[in-house]
């Protein structure tokens, strides 16, 4: 007597990349039968055993991946940065934008004007193109508030997006982006500040799921993260870091003594930064559009990253100064252009790894059993494809938790 599996939706015709174990393993002809939202078989369709399902879906060819995930955006913001765009183009850095009251201040100043409302409709507006590109988990950071009010007011429309669209948050505070104007010349009172007030009230209202802060001679030395990671994690929020982006101050290293789930950007990374994330466990999240909008021309070490088996996600980090970027999926086609990623590390930088990046590995990141439903029929013929053509309405049919959600 052969056991018969009782699915709510069952999803055939097309091939597939399962992205399990973050290499594309490919299933030609495949099927997905999907129970409670989440994955309950998948395999090839003429393997399939004895079932019932509610529904059928025939996605009439394509390929399907994971949903794709960015572990990494600010796309909560007010007002935008196109002038000082300008600006850099004629010469003038982003270093001394920030250091004149531009850069991430201007973007401070206009968040704190603007009300949940205003901020909450930009936000949808950017949101909405990167779910037209495949995106069905976001990561999502404060940063512009620096205060506990702003942030909080940041926090809670970045937790709002979720509840009007289809689509997985996770939250960011990143309190420590910059320093307020009303703390000008005194970044460690501000810091104490973070660990006194803001991170216990941000613990307290369960708005963040995770802790990050910018580690750069324009944001916070290594000794000043250290007192908010140490405060972070005597909270129970997991952190992250922007490290090595500009210069290299060794804040991948103080990462990793605090297990950090991820550090973003890595251009300066030494090999023993390297070393030390490898031995953490800690993803290395590549962010090419901030490299390409700001003409750097250090690259993040990928083969060092390679050769200490350290994971690679690829992310937008869709922000107002350093990477106006709306699609995950011309990242990927960034990261192997300008970094020589393979497209099946891009793709596995979006999806498996991006998962872990965000503690997220149990849940989502692959197409295996028990991982939630979530994924993209693509309209290409190979899934080298997803990395090859810059921009382009790719979707074919978006499936969030086993329903389709096209945007
Ligand atoms: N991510 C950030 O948070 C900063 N750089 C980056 O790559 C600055 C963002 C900004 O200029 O607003
Ligand atoms: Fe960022």
């Amino acid at each position: 007597m052969t056991h018969c599996l009782n699915f709510d939706s069952l999803w055939y015709g097309f091939h597939t990349a399962t992205m399990v174990n973050g290499e594309y393993n490919c299933i030609y002809d495949a099927a997905i039968g999907v129970k409670d939202q989440r994955i309950s078989w998948i395999g090839k369709h003429t393997d399939l055993p004895q079932h019932t399902a509610d529904l059928e879906h025939n996605l009439n060819g394509g390929w399907v991946t994971p949903g794709l995930i960015d572990c990494h955006s600010h796309i909560v913001f007010g007002g935008n940065r196109a002038g000082e765009f300008e600006q850099r183009l004629n010469g003038v850095s982003y270093q001394q934008i920030a250091l004149s009251g531009g850069g991430i201040a201007s973007s401070v100043k206009a968040t704190r004007e603007e009300s949940i409302e205003q901020l909450a409709a930009s936000a949808t507006f950017r949101l909405n193109s990167l779910m037209k590109d495949g995106v069905t988990t976001l990561e999502v950071k404060s940063g512009y508030g620096l205060s506990i009010k702003h942030e909080q007011k940041m926090l809670k429309v970045a937790r709002s997006l979720a509840q009007h669209n289809p689509i997985d948050i996770q939250t960011t505070c990143l309190a420590a982006h910059a320093l307020p104007s009303e703390y000008a010349g005194k970044a460690d009172q501000y810091i104490d500040y973070l660990c006194e007030e803001l991170l216990p009230e941000i613990k307290k209202t369960g708005l963040a799921d995770a802790v990050d802060a910018f580690c750069e001679g324009i944001g916070f030395s290594p000794a000043q993260v250290e007192r908010y990671f140490a405060t972070a994690k005597a909270l129970g929020l997991p952190v992250k870091l922007h490290a090595e982006q500009l210069s290299s101050l060794g804040g991948t290293t103080l990462a990793a003594r605090f297990n950090a789930l991820s550090v973003d950007h890595l251009e300066y990374v030494t090999e023993q930064d390297v070393a030390a994330i490898a031995e953490s466990g800690t993803v290395a999240v590549i962010l090419p559009g901030a490299y390409y909008t700001l003409k750097e021309t250090q690259q993040p070490p990928i083969d060092l990253l390679r050769q200490y088996k350290v994971p690679m996600a690829v992310a937008t980090d869709a922000n107002p100064g350093t990477s106006p970027a709306l699609s995950l999926r011309l990242m990927m086609n960034m990261a192997c252009t300008l970094f020589g990623l393979t497209p099946e590390e891009a793709l596995a930088g979006c999806t498996y790894h991006a998962a872990k990046a965000l503690g997220l590995q149990e849940t989502h990141g692959d197409l295996s059993p028990n991982k939630v439903a979530d994924f993209v029929c693509w309209h290409v013929d190979s899934p080298g494809e997803l990395s090859y053509w810059l921009g382009g309405d790719l979707v074919k049919t978006r499936i969030k938790a086993g329903e389709i959600k096209n945007v």
